[in-house]
């Protein structure tokens, strides 16, 4: 990533697509998305109109945690393909003149990587300090309840740390305990990751997706957390932000992408980033990342437990976005994500999957697609792909999710009827369902019986269905993507918020000399009333006719108006 000439920063006006390779395309009939089968579907993406494909992890992985668990970064899985596949995917991107982000998972290995077999074997081994180990609490026996470092639990329930009897130490694990934590205050550390960054650039890829980069710099004296409703600490404070992240991301940036004529796209994924950390790392003339994938807004439905989630107010989101737009509205810049393949599906979240399915998915593509930032579609998205009426445990796969039902039911004494609920609502095996091409059994993704089951409303909500129907969520995708490549004030112009205590629309304008977009969308199931306007309707989702001051249920509209 280069930041001698802002202007070459290619991802301003690009559009990236996630694709989950697990889910997304089976090729050879074992239930489990591929590359091949990825590469058949690039006309339909290119069809759509994206730029750039983010593909989640596709390394040698045992899977505990679907891929994010690396056992060698420079080898591809065998359930995805080989590493002909993978050239073959970028050779046929670009050909396209679209480009692959690859996903970096180095805040944590698998526990089978080479790198931990060594380290774990014995405090002497050439790797001892490649991993965050620690004694016992002093006084305490190890392996012991209680004798942990400290009292942090893992995203994946129970405590961060896992006894190894073999060095007679804890490692830390924030999230399961195959995955243990990389201890980035080694500098061989640093230097294996930065070589490893190199090798793939050389392969031809064109940036990276960094998982939880913002948890690499730790607090040394891994203080204990405050004490949460699963009786374990928070450790966040104390491993997000830390004290030498910006220094770690720095020495990365001039050791991989500095010495490099062409221009990549790095997208740090950091939950409790701040605005501020956010405008200095992205700032185009001194930072050291093109982006950030924040998380404010994904939080504002839920009290930090996200089991707990309810309704959105609208007023707190444009509150979260308008802050996060004027923060990095100088240098900076955001990323735009409503999905991913840890959040449930928007048009259900925070749309209206029944009687407004169609015109709440678009409204809310409207919305993102147009604020300053560059956004970001997760495989489905385009389609309105719904969350999942899972009716049992037995059909969910995440780790997350399957502990924190062992932990609620079989530790909290929670009813599994109401946990269920709640996994229904937020589990992450909702974005993780295969791929809907077809109405047909398997949904055009499998002949076999796939790894996860499909959603039963594949049979309406499907590609097949919406491809050639200029009256579908799809084709809205489509024109919003169009919109973004032809008018430089979706790219360029400055953010306005309007109406920010408006309960219901969500209004804004975005102003690039002298031409100015207003958008505006009503966020819910009743008509609402909005007199903001423009000279040109450039775009709505709903094909009657503009009402003058009235927006119906989730209408919305974008109008230009172009000063003399
Ligand atoms: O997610 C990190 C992260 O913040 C998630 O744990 C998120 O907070 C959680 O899923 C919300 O419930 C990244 C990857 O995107 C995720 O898939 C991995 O499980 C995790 O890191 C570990 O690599």
């Amino acid at each position: 990533m280069s930041h001698s000439d802002p202007g070459s920063q290619w991802w301003r006006s690009a559009v990236v697509y996630q694709v989950y390779p697990r889910s997304f395309q089976d090729s050879d009939g074992d239930g489990v998305g591929d590359i091949p089968g990825i590469i058949s579907r690039l006309d339909y993406l290119h069809e759509l109109g994206v730029d750039v494909i983010w593909l989640s992890p596709v390394y040698r992985s045992p899977h505990d945690d679907n891929g994010y668990d690396i056992s060698d970064y420079e080898d591809i899985d065998p359930t995805f393909g080989t590493l002909a596949d993978i050239d073959e995917l970028i050779a046929q991107l670009h050909t396209r003149g679209m480009k692959l982000v690859m996903d970096l998972v180095v805040n944590h290995t698998s526990d089978e990587h080479a790198w931990f077999i060594d380290s774990r074997s014995s405090r002497d081994s050439a790797r001892a300090d490649w991993y965050m180990w620690h004694d016992p609490r002093p006084g305490a026996v190890g392996g012991q309840p209680g004798a942990e470092p400290n009292n942090w639990g893992s995203f994946f329930s129970g405590s961060a740390w896992q006894w190894e009897p073999a060095r007679g130490q804890y490692y830390l694990h924030l999230f399961s305990r195959k995955q243990p934590d990389l201890n980035w205050e080694s500098p061989a550390v640093r230097d294996a990751i930065h070589a490893m960054m190199n090798r793939w650039l050389d392969r031809g890829i064109d940036g990276f997706r960094m998982d939880v980069i913002n948890f690499i710099s730790k607090d040394a004296a891994l203080p204990d957390g405050a004490v949460l409703e699963t009786g374990f600490g928070d450790g966040m404070p104390f491993f997000a932000n830390g004290p030498r992240l910006q220094e770690y991301l720095a020495e990365m940036k001039a050791a991989v992408f500095d010495g490099r004529s062409a221009d990549y796209l790095t997208v740090g994924e950091m939950p409790d980033a701040t605005p501020e950390l956010a405008a200095s790392l992205t700032d185009a003339r001194t930072g050291q990342l093109s982006m950030i994938f924040q998380f404010e807004h994904v939080g504002l439905d839920h009290d930090g437990v996200k089991w707990n989630a309810g309704e959105l107010d609208i007023r707190d989101l444009k509150k979260s976005f308008g802050k996060w737009q004027s923060a990095l509205a100088d240098h900076g810049w955001n990323s735009l994500y409503w999905n991913n393949h840890d959040q449930p599906r928007i048009v259900s979240r925070w749309g209206n999957d029944r009687e407004h399915w169609y015109a709440s998915a678009t409204a809310l593509a409207t919305v993102l697609h147009l604020h300053r930032g560059t956004p970001y579609v997760y495989q489905g998205e385009e389609l309105g792909m719904t969350n999942v009426p899972f009716d049992d445990i037995s059909a969910l796969r995440d780790i997350e999710s399957v502990n924190h039902y062992a932990v609620a039911v079989d530790m909290l004494g929670q009813e599994p009827a109401a946990v269920l609920g709640a996994l229904r609502a937020m589990s992450r095996d909702n974005a993780r369902t295969p791929m809907q091409w077809t109405a047909e059994p398997g949904a055009g993704f499998t002949a076999a019986t796939p790894w996860i089951g499909v959603n039963p409303n594949h049979d309406r909500v499907n590609a097949a269905a919406q491809i050639d129907d200029p009256n579908s969520i799809f084709a809205h995708y489509r024109r919003l993507i169009a919109l973004r490549h032809s008018d430089p004030v979706v790219v360029h112009g400055d953010f306005r918020m309007l109406l920010p205590d408006d309960p219901s629309v969500y209004a804004f304008a975005r102003e690039l000399e002298g031409t100015t977009l207003v958008v505006v969308a009503n966020l819910s199931d009743q008509a609402a009333p909005c007199d903001l306007s423009g000279d040109d309707l450039v775009l709505t989702n709903l094909p009657e006719d503009a009402a003058s001051g009235v927006l119906a249920p989730w209408e919305a509209r974008v109008y230009r108006s172009t000063r003399a």
